[in-house]
């Protein structure tokens, strides 16, 4: 790979090279016959922009509001669980690009590293990602932990009552085996400079930095794994967001949510937010694509709560794309992890510095020089 790496595309094939395969599989692949995976970044293809000329473009502004955060753009870093499993904490890494390109980062429950880590990194708040678990004290004392760290919005993931048939870490073994002597294996089998340095496998041992309290041995990533195995909570229901109102003071956004009526329901429960997403395709394989769903669930709901898409960004053009049907901002997870594997943290930083770019220079093209003003007429079917 002998020129800079751009495009995500470009980033993803340089972390295939650097990645363990079963490392890179399980952030890259998707569900079953992975026809969503495919369908979530192929059905941007539907949609067409409109080129617009002589209307004075001078002074592009690509900043905006979301959730509350003064954003440069309309684009947010997703929680990707074990992101520091690909990059030496690789949380704080992706928090620390996203502070310097002025975008929200969200960091997963699954987080290797722990939310004070990443916020005092930058100084400033993030948000925090929650699964539901059975045990309702561990879920309280992960959300007061987070708030008390500075965490002020919280993205609370619905479409994981179960974990979702990703058959390629079937293959590899990633399932129903043991964790940790996988990624020790990998680790004698790599060489330096190398992942296995980098993540600190070969040295230092992985902890599980957000479950660090209440997994009962957090440096053996079996009884991570098995915590989280026994933990996922498939009862939860709309009640339980209610309850979650009631211990989190601040925002609550509701991802993994692709129908209307799901949307509606968010809304009666007073989300702030709303993700329409399908779980970057790692869940319901052969559901529609996020951005398909879009337009009904803006049209429907857009103006009583704020709506971010997920699934399938690969560029500034599919974020523009995504605002002209009714988006505030999108959500990009593998793009960012991808980056940070190949090129570390100046990866993300340029990978969003990209994105930056284009948005810009679509929306010059397309003759318009604010967010507000990339509107449903901007975009074809
Ligand atoms: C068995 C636990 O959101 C992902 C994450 C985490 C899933 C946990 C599965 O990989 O999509």
């Amino acid at each position: 790979f002998n020129v800079n790496p751009v495009t995500v595309d470009d980033y993803r094939r340089l972390a295939e090279r650097r990645l363990p395969r079963f490392l890179f599989d399980y952030l890259d692949g998707g569900a079953n016959a992975e026809a969503s995976l495919a369908a979530n970044v192929n059905d941007f293809d539907n949609y067409r922009l409109v080129q617009r000329v002589l209307r004075n473009v001078d002074g592009i502004d690509t900043s905006t509001t979301i959730a509350g955060f003064d954003a440069a753009m309309p684009v947010t870093l997703a929680p990707v669980g074990m992101a520091g499993m690909y990059r030496r904490r690789g949380e704080t890494q992706g928090a620390r690009a996203a502070d310097a390109v002025g975008v929200p980062y969200t960091v997963s429950t699954l987080g290797i590293c722990p939310v004070e880590e990443i916020i005092a990194a930058t100084g400033k708040p993030i948000w925090f990602q929650l699964y539901m678990l059975r045990d309702r004290d561990v879920v309280q004392s992960l959300l007061a932990r987070a708030q008390a760290a500075g965490c002020t919005t919280l993205v609370f993931t619905v479409d994981l009552p179960v974990a979702g048939m990703r058959l390629r870490d079937y293959r590899n073994g990633m399932i129903g085996t043991n964790l940790a002597s996988k990624l020790s294996k990998a680790a004698q089998l790599a060489t330096s400079p190398c992942w296995a340095y980098d993540v600190g496998i070969k040295g230092k041992p992985h902890t599980i930095g957000n479950l660090d309290k209440v997994v009962p041995d957090p440096d053996d990533l079996n009884a991570v794994k098995a915590f989280i195995d026994s933990q996922f909570d498939p009862r939860c229901t709309w009640e339980d967001i209610a309850w979650l109102r009631s211990i989190w003071s601040g925002k609550i956004i509701i991802k993994g949510l692709m129908e209307v009526d799901d949307a509606k329901a968010a809304v009666d429960v007073g989300a702030d937010g709303i993700v329409v997403s399908n779980h970057g395709a790692r869940q319901l394989d052969s559901v529609a694509s996020s951005i398909s769903k879009l337009p009904a669930i803006a049209k429907a709901v857009g103006k009583q709560t704020e709506i971010l898409v997920d699934g399938g960004i690969r560029s500034g053009i599919d974020v523009v794309k995504a605002v002209a049907l009714g988006a505030n901002g999108v959500m990009i997870g593998r793009p960012w992890v991808y980056a940070n594997a190949a090129r570390g943290e100046q990866g993300v930083t340029d990978l969003l510095t990209t994105f930056q770019k284009e948005i810009a220079t679509a929306m010059a093209l397309m003759g318009v020089t604010s967010i507000d003003q990339i509107t449903s007429d901007l975009i074809e079917a």
